[in-house]
């Protein structure tokens, strides 16, 4: 069977990585697959879209550095939001340099990011390197971590051979890495690369960029819709930002892009759920 059409729980089972089958069976049980981006500047809002929308996200995506009035308590509080409603963290870090200077950025410095974020995300630029040196110290706390396949952003450099390139370092390192951030399922076989291996080998896939209104923003970001990402891109989490928190009733819209995102999966994988 198509990995396509294999429900989120069934595909949980091929996964080695703890945090990639505590994701999908979450998803199937919760009966969403939306992650909010709560791009917010204060510690305050930040926690107010958290638990407003916890029931109706599999996963709530950060960025930490932007927060003005960081503390450990935001962190504290966030992992209890996360454990009462049932919802993954993502810090969307984006690493980009050295084995060695990723290590320490992920473990240490103001936000100790390992040590509260289920989820983290590294583009391959620097090669595997980078891989190597957040497995280091995601592995052995049970995180996993997401390539920068693609990007949402018109113009994006990461395409073609880069793209190619990035699934490549992910299949060699399925332990940690568990999918791809990106526009579309990828094809897991370059030219030129075995193909004995391809059966059940899964990776899951978060995507930016979508929105039911606007089409893009005054900087580059392009918006498709639920259905676009899910059934006919094949990927499994949308990543809304703006969308929902932008204006209005968050609730919501939350609600909204949730049953939007669920009947586009139920859709592609024939309604057995
Ligand atoms: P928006 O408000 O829905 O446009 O927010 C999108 C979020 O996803 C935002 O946090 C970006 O940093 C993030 N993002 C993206 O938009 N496009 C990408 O290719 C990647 C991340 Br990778």
């Amino acid at each position: 069977m198509s990995l396509l059409t294999k429900t989120y729980a069934e595909r949980a089972s091929l996964h080695a990585n703890p945090t990639a089958k505590r994701l999908l069976e979450l998803m199937d049980r919760k009966q969403t697959n939306l992650s909010v981006a709560a791009d917010v500047t204060s510690k305050a809002e930040l926690l107010r879209i958290a638990e407003a929308l916890g029931p109706y996200i599999c996963v709530f995506k950060t960025h930490i550095d932007i927060v003005d009035d960081f503390d450990q308590d935001l962190v504290d509080r966030l992992v209890a939001l996360a454990k009462e409603h049932d919802f993954l963290i993502f810090e969307d870090r984006k690493f980009a340099d050295i084995g060695n200077t990723v290590k320490h950025q992920y473990a240490s410095g103001v936000y100790h990011i390992a040590s509260w974020s289920d989820i983290t995300n590294a583009h391959p630029l620097p090669g595997e390197g980078i891989v190597k040196g957040l497995k280091e110290v995601g592995l052995p706390l049970g995180r996993g971590l997401l390539l920068l396949a693609e990007m949402s952003s018109a113009g994006s450099l990461a395409k073609g051979s880069y793209t190619a390139e990035a699934v490549r370092m992910a299949r060699r390192n399925r332990d940690f890495v568990f999918g791809f951030i990106g526009q579309r399922r990828l094809p897991l076989h370059g030219e030129g690369d075995k193909i004995d291996e391809e059966g059940d080998e899964d990776y899951v896939y978060m995507t930016p960029g979508v929105g039911l209104e606007a089409k893009g923003d005054s900087l580059g970001q392009q918006y498709r819709t639920p259905r676009q990402v899910i059934l006919e891109s094949g990927c499994d989490v949308i990543i809304v930002g703006r969308g929902i928190y932008g204006g209005g009733d968050i609730a919501e819209k939350a609600r909204t892009y949730r049953e939007a995102g669920w009947a586009a999966y139920l859709e592609r994988v024939g309604s057995k759920n």
